[in-house]
């Protein structure tokens, strides 16, 4: 497969890259034009699958409003510039920041599409941390997943060790706080996934849905309704019947962790009679559950987004695992298991890195709040305070890649209220979003189908292991570049420049001198050898290679049937390869969760809901997906609450209403409707594109952002993981 040469048409796989499931796609190249993109009937997984999203790129990669020159503010709004002009006034803007105030004065925040681009993550991490000990680095997991990663580090010592449920062989799977049939499954890489939810209950299984709302999701297996924020008590009682009812295997737990005694100590309060108040479940349903876990032989618990982002998000991802484990179900065939890559040496290297991260963790304290560090990065939520709180390593250059964190972090009136006072902002993103507008420079970066690509984030969440890597389809259009590429090229024009950009400057140029190019795809290249079904530099024979991925097998190769179980002692990197459960901040969570009070004057609590065709805040300007023109009965923000909730507060179906919280307040239109608990409202992220975004069909979509009603008081971020609380939220909803 190669670049498109003009004057014909050439039909390139390829794959997606907006969300998890990487669905293999077919670009129409017309004359190097990206002209139509179609589900891929040959991909093993998603076997020609693709959602309306995906489809719609064609949109972004060609839309009028793109950014496709470098942009520079002026006195009337962004004029392009020449790439030479904007990056040697970043170079030496930024080297004259980092001489006077040192790395403490530089921050970047990096956005949900880094994780599907491997030009980005490997080119803006280095970067960041490697500017200085005191550099700032923010990204979309303190929103998003951070709690789970440290839940990880405490169990098993390192955050990259994250189970997810063998969907292809388990035969009950309980699932809190996702909705995959819109979100497509996240941490969980599984095309087609549901239907490979719905093979678990045409093979006698059973699938159950915990939620608030009854999603799309929920709607086509089983519904269990649970107050917003309740997951943690409904594990601890999980746990409790499990232990009171002697269904634990102590000897089998006792062969893969240490802390069993303690973990039954925490867990002894929290009978289901104690915590229905606070899960609105009964406890004959949650004693029920409890014993079909731990009775079925494959029964997995998998819990996401609704499960990260409320009060106590790193307890609830550690009693996930914990379930799993005292259930009898982790680590084997069904169960939650570990999707390991197989390379050799990737226990020591992990073993480093939990070592760094966990050392970290202890020692290094966020400025504002005293957040500890989590995956080197500090809490989003606390980015307006660190831009705007005067004294040592205030930031004072900000750097945003592929991010919108106006509208997707807490609090986006604080943060655009800050911004202006950075004495450097730029942003390397498709568009002039919400964020951006707000820069000195906006450059302007590759489309997936302008970069070559191989998805090594999501390589140990696939529920079937598997490879397909990629070259570009189609040429960059304009100028836009690589953030590989943008970040190397300003790295060679600092005047300034500490010690390990001096080295990583140094290395390029050495790889360079014997002729190959300083590229991801090398490091790529490394782990695809290495990993299972790769070539092993020679040692195995029509093994895999970028090349021959690429070139042999466009549409990916399934290297193994199921995922490798038995593997948790490789996994751990603790001393003896054991779990260790006890944990002083987990103890500490458990004992203050019972003692959560909810305000009277914020009576319903708030949670969010995604839809098929947004992503986050950033497909909004495709007409495919919003109607050509936005008239009315296309797609509106809207709310949705329960009937009899709307009666008792005399709001009727369409009624605008407000939504007031203790941090701000907005105003939707609202849907009445019976598939959502009492007292809870679903309100969409995402929106509310304010105008000073350069994506014109998106802000005539109007909308409002939800994230006004949350808080960024530190008091309200999560003390462990740092994460942003975004459901449950006490709000009052009256009529507008
Ligand atoms: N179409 C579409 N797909 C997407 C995205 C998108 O914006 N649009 N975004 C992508 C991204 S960035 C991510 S991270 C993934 C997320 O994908 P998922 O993890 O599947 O998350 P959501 O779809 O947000 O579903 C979260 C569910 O949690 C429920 N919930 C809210 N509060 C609670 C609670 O306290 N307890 C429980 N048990 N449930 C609760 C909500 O009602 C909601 O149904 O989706 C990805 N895929
Ligand atoms: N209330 C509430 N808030 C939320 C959530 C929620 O469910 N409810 N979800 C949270 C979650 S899970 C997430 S992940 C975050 C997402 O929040 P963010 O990651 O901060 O932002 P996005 O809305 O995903 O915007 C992504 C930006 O990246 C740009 N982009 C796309 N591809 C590329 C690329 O290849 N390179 C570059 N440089 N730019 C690119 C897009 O144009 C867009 O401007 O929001 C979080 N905030
Ligand atoms: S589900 Fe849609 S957006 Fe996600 S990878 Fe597949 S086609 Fe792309
Ligand atoms: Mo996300």
């Amino acid at each position: 497969m190669t670049v498109s040469e003009a004057g014909n048409t050439e039909h390139k796989v390829t794959f997606c890259r907006i969300c998890e499931p990487l669905c293999g796609m077919i670009a129409t190249v017309e004359d190097g034009r990206l002209t139509a993109l179609r589900p891929d009937k040959d991909h093993p997984l998603s076997a020609g699958f693709a959602c309306p999203k995906g489809i719609a790129f064609t949109e972004v990669v060609n839309d009028p409003d793109r950014v496709t020159v470098p942009l520079r503010r002026g006195p009337d709004g962004f004029e392009p510039v020449s790439w030479d002009a904007a990056l040697d006034d970043i170079a030496a803007r930024l080297s004259g920041i980092l001489r006077r105030h040192g790395s403490g004065a530089v921050g970047w925040y990096f956005g949900n599409p880094t994780a599907f681009s491997y030009s980005h993550l490997m080119a803006v991490f280095p970067f960041i941390k490697g500017l200085g000990r005191h550099s700032h680095l923010f990204t979309a997991s303190s929103q998003d997943t951070s709690n789970r990663m440290l839940a990880s580090q405490f169990l098993y010592g390192a955050p990259t060790a994250v189970p997810i449920p063998d969907l292809m062989r388990t035969d009950l799977l309980l699932m809190l706080g996702s909705n995959p049939v819109v979100s497509h499954g996240s941490f969980l890489t599984t095309p087609r996934i549901k239907d490979r939810m719905h093979d678990i209950v045409n093979r006698g299984g059973r699938v159950v849905i915990v939620d608030p709302r009854r999603t799309e999701t929920a709607a086509q297996f089983e519904w269990q309704p649970i107050a917003p924020d309740g997951d943690a008590f409904l594990l601890l009682s999980l746990l409790q019947v499990m232990f009171a009812e002697g269904l634990v295997d102590a000897d089998q737990v006792a062969r893969q962790a240490d802390g069993l005694d303690w973990l039954r100590a925490q867990c002894a309060p929290f009978t289901p009679e104690a915590t229905a108040e606070r899960t609105g479940i009964d406890s004959m349903t949650v004693r029920q559950l409890a014993r079909d876990l731990a009775a079925s032989p494959r029964a997995a618990v998998y819990g996401r987004f609704g499960t990260c982002v409320g009060r106590n998000p790193t307890l609830t991802a550690y009693l996930i695992d914990v379930v799993n484990l005292v259930a009898g179900q982790l680590d084997k065939p069904g169960g939650s298991v570990f999707a390991t890559t197989g390379a050799p040496g990737q226990r020591f290297a992990t073993m480093a890195l939990g070592a760094g991260l966990r050392r970290a963790y202890r020692r290094k304290r966020s400025r504002i709040g005293g957040f500890p560090s989590v995956l080197g990065a500090e809490p989003a939520a606390m980015l307006a305070k660190e831009i705007a709180t005067p004294g040592t390593n205030q930031i004072r250059a900000l750097f945003v890649s592929a991010g919108n964190p106006a509208l997707s972090v807490p609090n986006g009136l604080e943060l655009e209220a800050a911004l202006p006072g950075l004495d450097l902002m730029v942003g390397l993103d498709l568009y002039v979003n919400e964020t951006t507008a707000h820069c000195d420079y906006v450059l302007p970066v590759t489309t997936m189908y302008e970069r070559d690509d191989f998805p090594v984030t999501f390589q140990t969440f696939q529920s079937t292991p598997f490879r397909q890597a990629t070259e570009a389809v189609v040429a960059p259009r304009g100028q836009a570049r690589t953030e590989w590429d943008i970040v190397a090229d300003l790295m060679a024009r600092m005047s300034r420049r500490p010690p390990v950009l001096a080295a990583l400057v140094g290395l390029r140029s050495l790889v360079e001198r014997t002729g190959r190019q300083w590229r991801p795809r090398l490091i790529a290249d490394v782990m695809i050898r290495t990993s299972q079904g790769g070539d092993m530099f020679g040692l195995r024979r029509g093994g895999l290679n970028f090349r021959r991925l690429v070139g042999e097998h466009p549409h990916g190769v399934v290297v193994d049937d199921h995922i490798a179980t038995g593997v948790l002692g490789d996994v751990v990197v603790y001393r003896r390869g054991r779990m260790k459960l006890a944990h002083k901040d987990i103890g500490a969570e458990i004992a203050a969760i019972s003692r959560r009070e909810n305000p009277d004057e914020f009576p319903m609590r708030l949670i969010g809901m995604r839809q098929p065709r947004s992503e986050n805040s950033w497909m909004h300007n495709s007409p495919m997906l919003m109607g050509p023109v936005l008239k009315r009965g296309d797609r509106a923000h809207g709310a949705l609450m329960n009937a009899d909730d709307g009666a008792a507060l005399a709001i009727a179906d369409g009624d605008t209403v407000s939504i007031r919280s203790a941090s701000g307040a907005i105003e939707v239109p609202v849907t009445l409707t019976t598939d959502i608990v009492r007292g809870a409202i679903a309100v969409p992220h995402g929106w509310g594109h304010s105008g000073s975004g350069g994506w014109k069909l998106a802000n005539r979509g109007g909308g409002v952002n939800v994230n006004t009603l949350m808080s960024t008081a530190p008091a309200d971020v999560e003390s462990l993981a740092g994460m942003s609380w975004l459901t449950g939220v006490p709000v009052r909803v009256q009529s507008a």
